[in-house]
């Protein structure tokens, strides 16, 4: 049995809470995506921040099946960019399909990953996808995928909240970045988050969100 405490939680007024909503929900949308970085500097203690912010998401079994490994080493960066660009080249020539080339044809995207060598943070979201005891023996980890994904979203959330922006990078396949930050074999390459302000040309495709009604059903 784990011991339980008193959960500290102050309740807001109702017109605090209708405050504080409104004013989260636009902060959120005033999120975007861009693939166009600033090379200038973040200190490290804000990217620092942002990893202890995507740690306090919950996860399967309090497990916390993540670990962060934050890139500023320019060599390590470039590495990381060629070894991506090799991967992408032979997906945008090879593995993708008609279908999945007319999606991503709004977005623009192409093997040409600037952001990997432009931002100054390069943040690599590795999941566990089961756990190592000090004895070597594995422990199984439950929800890996679901934690990580909410573990990113706190990290984009920080890292928006901060006045940066981050880019959800997804090179396919991942595994070139565990043999790069040598990690161990219990860790998956999840999500790739370049972090850093925008360049000041930086542009976003012409996109819009999903209403409400599109999203959503109350019964
Ligand atoms: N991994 C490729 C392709 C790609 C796929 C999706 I789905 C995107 O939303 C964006 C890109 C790449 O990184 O270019």
């Amino acid at each position: 049995m784990s011991a339980s405490i008193p959960l500290s939680h102050h309740r807001l007024s109702p017109a605090e809470s209708a405050k504080r909503a409104a004013e989260f929900t636009a902060h959120l949308d005033a999120r975007r995506t861009t693939r166009h970085f600033a090379t200038d500097a973040v200190p490290r203690e804000w990217i620092e921040l942002a990893i202890r912010a995507a740690g306090t998401a919950p996860s399967g079994a309090h497990q916390q099946p993540w670990t962060f490994v934050a890139v500023s080493d320019p060599e390590l960066k470039q590495r990381m960019r060629e070894a991506a660009e090799d991967e992408e080249r032979r997906f945008y020539a090879e593995r993708i399909t008609p279908e999945w080339r007319a999606a991503l044809e709004p977005l623009g995207t192409d093997a040409v990953k600037t952001h990997l060598t432009d931002a100054p943070w390069v943040v690599v979201l590795f999941r566990q996808s089961y756990g190592l005891n000090a004895d070597g023996s594995r422990q199984t980890f439950y929800y890996t995928q679901e934690s990580c994904g909410i573990a990113a979203g706190f990290f984009i959330a920080a890292v928006h909240t901060m006045g940066l922006v981050t880019l959800t990078h997804t090179p396919s396949p991942m595994g070139f970045l565990g043999e790069l930050l040598e990690r161990p074999a219990n860790e998956k390459a999840f999500l790739v988050m370049p972090v850093g302000y925008p360049a000041a040309n930086a542009k976003v495709p012409a996109l819009t969100r999903k209403s409400l009604a599109d999203i959503a059903v109350f019964r």
